[in-house]
């Protein structure tokens, strides 16, 4: 053998090598190995007690986590107190209120509504996407007419209150968000259900605000939310330009894929963001995430974040680690 051929060879046995140890590692820890559950679990962002409840029984009663996701997050969308999801969401700049929402489902199928006005369920709608076109994203008014199309209700989605506190805004006009208080209560959920299949949902009003036409994280696929049946899901909430620039939900499942649980995941995600950015202390972003075990975690900038958690039909709040301490 020549000096060449030796280089190459044994180069090519230390990759082997080193690879070798590398799947070894992964492996050891892989979600193949994993004790993978069949059981009804519902967890969302923010304190929604009663959206993570409805979803939670759904699934008690055997509903598919899809359709347990989407009947969870319709909660918020109807809560007109809600000013960051459906109807009752702060508008735009310009008054007008419009909604972003993604579904994705345990074969991997996904939809997406985008910058959507007049229409209160837009996960529902996501859904149809879907099922019932050859898309997986519809904008504003291809959405809309969608909807009437299948008997979605056209509705004022904004309330007396969001456009009193609208006009009160229009005075300085300060695009100004509120860690924790304004501009974050997107609700993302991700289901297992009996059969042990995980799916999603993302659903928001975006930023108060915005200007027209601005369009964040949570209908994204991979930013906003991202599912795969055969490791588990993630969904985000908080600062949207900057989960669109760390595709985060894709992110935390591929970590959770290298063997990280839900936990880890999130904060390595996390920290990607925080590493690259000295902006930190005026947004917040939050991830939960959920495994084939059944393992959940999340991890946010800013204290003062929770998740919800329905497991063995007990509905808990779990308060968020943070990144930055209180
Ligand atoms: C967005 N991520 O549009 C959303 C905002 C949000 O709770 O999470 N609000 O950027």
């Amino acid at each position: 053998m020549n000096r060449r051929n030796f280089i190459i060879k044994s180069t090519k046995a230390g990759v082997a090598l080193s690879l070798g140890a590398t799947l070894l590692a992964c492996v050891d820890k892989s979600p193949s190995t994993m004790t993978y559950k069949k059981q009804p679990i519902a967890i969302c962002t923010w304190a929604f007690t009663k959206a993570n409840d409805a979803a939670g029984k759904a699934l008690d009663k055997g509903v598919s986590a899809l359709d347990a996701a989407i009947i969870g997050v319709a909660v918020e969308e109807e809560n007109i107190k809600n000013t960051t999801v459906g109807k009752g969401g702060a508008p735009d700049r310009e008054g007008n209120v419009t909604l972003d929402a993604c579904v994705m489902d345990a074969n991997g199928d996904c939809g997406a509504v985008v910058c959507v006005e007049n229409i209160t369920n837009v996960a529902a709608l996501a859904k149809i996407v879907m099922e019932e076109t050859p898309h997986v994203m519809l904008a504003s008014q291809g959405a809309e007419e969608l909807a009437y199309k299948y008997g979605f209700q056209k509705e004022q989605l904004l309330t007396e209150s969001s456009e009193k506190a609208y006009r009160a805004w229009l005075k300085d006009s300060e695009y100004k968000p509120i860690i924790n208080i304004e501009n974050h209560d997107t609700i993302g959920m991700l289901c297992m259900d009996q059969n042990g299949d995980i799916a999603g949902a993302c659903t928001t009003s975006g930023l108060s605000y915005k200007m027209k036409g601005r369009v964040g994280d949570s209908p994204i696929i991979g930013a906003g939310l991202f599912i795969d049946n055969e490791i588990g899901g993630a969904a985000a909430t908080g600062m949207g330009e900057e989960i669109m620039k760390n595709v985060g939900s894709f992110l935390i499942v591929e970590l959770m894929r290298q063997g990280k649980s839900p936990q880890e995941a999130c904060e390595e995600a996390l920290n990607r963001i925080v590493s690259k950015n000295d902006q930190i202390d005026h947004f917040q972003v939050a991830y939960i995430a959920m495994n084939k075990a059944g393992e959940t975690g999340s991890y946010c900038i800013h204290p003062g974040f929770a998740r919800m958690e329905y497991k063995n039909s007990v509905n808990t709040r779990i308060e968020s680690k943070a990144y930055l301490k209180s």
